[in-house]
């Protein structure tokens, strides 16, 4: 068989299509290849791995797969780059991994050879049919910001709506992962960038949206176009409701270029009073004007923005709009919106917006006592001023920093001992400046080290206090418009505070103290 036979990948529709001992290349053993590569190996494909990576991760990831079946893995950075053969014959097809830029050499050879290239997403949508199980449907969202708070939201609704569904994609669990899930979901919540969106052909959600549209990963797409030309194919092929930001015109264009399924509307959100066929805000109220007969002159309650948090800024206000568009579309009954929104709130010091002024929102995720967390919460914004550090726990920061590098305006280092986040910004991110306490500066910090040894500090005592004012006011010094605020310290609290609600806890303090100060003057 050649590579270009094309006809045996297009009847590749499930997962009990004949997949057996077709040849592929996988690349990249990251959280995403690692799923590719498990997923065909148990399809009877004969797969090869590819990634440049070869650390401790990669080698014990290479590992598991050769004992799943996967016949051959390549690593380093070498023998990344070129096409294996599989089995010593050319590759049919290459399933890859998002980091990988279409100018990768390897796509490049895979591409000049006529060698398809699918990405995990395409993969997962052509498997998610299995004989015996439940066909989940899915609801898409993309945009360059709020697409993980919002898929977050959508997963929220589709739950308190009685349904079994979970977030899945881009947010951090691999879709492939959700959909050979042996219970089952109902629904998915699909978050997708870019880099997804480009490899991915034949999704047809029920309904789908780009919240937004701004300048982002150019490097890896080429050019601003390339980017929004792919942005704008999570609208293909959907079936009940196109969601576009009724704010950003680009989105709605995309929408009237968009070939769907015959039937299908374009819906609009807003944070202001919805035309029909558009959610919107009135008077403190999230409303439908899209998804009820009497649309033309009348709307229906979904929530009040109060249910979405305390103090909810526009992003948020938008992210829930689209949120309740897309999960209307799709059926979910009006009660099920204001329970989700609710839901949605994780509870205090998780992703708590603390307060908004002069065009810098200051958020509370002193919750986040991991990278893991962090890494969530830092997606969500962009630029951001980064409040973190604290007791590491041992853990590594070079992930967490790498991911979020492009997000980060400027760091402001707290915790007795930082040295592992600031060593990791110094490898990933060296042009974002750091501003660390200085002796003199806190002077509660200084009092900790100036602690005898083996003195045990009683909680209160300690110096956290000091210092989150200390961060809070530096953090000022440099935020400006447009700005957020970020506590989201990637370790715990124990050295420095009592827990980490007493962290948020000195953080609202400061941020207030603060605020009010400046509005007094
Ligand atoms: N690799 C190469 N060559 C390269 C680049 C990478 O071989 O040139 C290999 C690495 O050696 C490694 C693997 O590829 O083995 C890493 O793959 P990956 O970078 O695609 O990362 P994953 O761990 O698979 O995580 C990906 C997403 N990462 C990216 O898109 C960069 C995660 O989104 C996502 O949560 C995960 O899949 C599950 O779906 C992260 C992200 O930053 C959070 N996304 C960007 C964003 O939101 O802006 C797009």
């Amino acid at each position: 068989m050649s590579p270009t036979d094309d006809s045996r990948l297009a009847g590749l529709t499930s997962w009990d299509s004949d997949w057996s001992g077709l040849r592929v290349v996988v690349t990249g053993i990251g959280k995403t290849g690692f799923s590719i590569a498990d997923t065909l190996a148990e399809l009877g494909a004969r797969v090869v791995v590819v990634a440049a990576s070869d650390d401790a991760a990669a080698e014990q990831a290479a590992e598991t797969l050769k004992i799943v079946g996967v016949d051959e893995v390549l690593l380093g950075a070498e023998s990344s780059l070129d096409l294996p053969l599989v089995g010593g014959e050319p590759a049919e097809l290459v399933v890859t991994s998002p980091g990988l830029p279409p100018a990768h050499p390897l796509l490049v050879a895979a591409q000049q050879s006529g060698i398809p290239i699918w990405g995990d997403v395409e993969l997962a949508w052509r498997v998610r049919q299995r004989a015996g199980r439940k066909t989940a449907d899915w609801i898409t969202i993309t945009g360059t910001n709020g697409k993980t708070t919002t898929t977050t939201m959508v997963a929220a609704i589709l739950q308190q709506s009685g349904l079994q569904a979970i977030a899945a994609g881009n947010i951090g669990t691999p879709i492939l992962d959700a959909i050979r899930d042996p219970n089952g979901y109902d629904a998915l919540a699909v978050e997708l960038s870019s880099f997804q969106l480009h490899w991915t052909e034949s999704v047809s959600p029920v309904a789908s949206v780009c919240l937004n549209l701004a300048e982002d990963h150019v490097d890896w797409h080429g050019s601003f176009e390339a980017y929004a030309a792919d942005k704008a194919k999570i609208y293909q092929h959907t079936q009940k409701a196109c969601v576009y930001n009724a704010e950003q015109i680009e989105t709605e264009r995309m929408v009237e270029a968009a070939d769907v399924v015959e039937g299908c509307r374009a819906v609009g959100f807003s944070t202001g009073t919805p035309a029909v066929s558009m959610v919107g805000v009135v008077e403190g109220l999230l409303v439908d004007r899209a998804f009820i007969a009497e649309r033309r002159d009348s709307a229906v309650e979904l929530a009040k923005i109060s249910d979405i948090g305390d103090l909810v800024p526009r992003h948020l206000v938008a992210n829930a709009a689209a949120a309740a568009a897309l999960t209307r579309a799709y059926g979910v009954a009006v009660p099920a919106v204001k329970a989700g929104l609710l839901a949605y709130d994780n509870g205090a010091h998780r992703i708590q917006a603390v307060a908004q002024q002069d065009g810098v929102l200051w958020v509370n995720d002193s919750k986040a006592t991991n990278p893991h967390a962090a890494s969530a919460s830092l997606a969500a914004f962009k630029p951001v001023v980064w409040i973190a550090g604290g007791d590491a726990k041992g853990v590594g920061y070079d992930e967490l920093v790498q991911a979020h590098a492009g997000r980060l305006k400027t760091v402001v280092l707290i915790g007795a001992d930082s040295s592992a986040l600031r060593a990791a910004l110094q490898r990933h991110a060296p042009n974002v400046p750091v501003i660390a306490p200085d002796p003199g500066e806190t002077g509660g910090v200084q009092q900790t080290e100036a602690v005898p040894n083996g003195t045990q500090a009683e909680p209160r005592s300690l110096p956290g206090d000091a210092v989150m004012a200390w961060a809070v006011k530096s953090a000022a010094g440099v935020a400006t418009e447009g700005d957020t605020v970020l506590l989201a310290p990637a370790a715990a609290s124990i050295d420095q505070f009592s827990s980490y609600a007493h962290r948020g806890d000195a953080f609202i303090d400061a941020v207030r103290g603060l605020l009010e100060g400046a509005g007094n003057k």
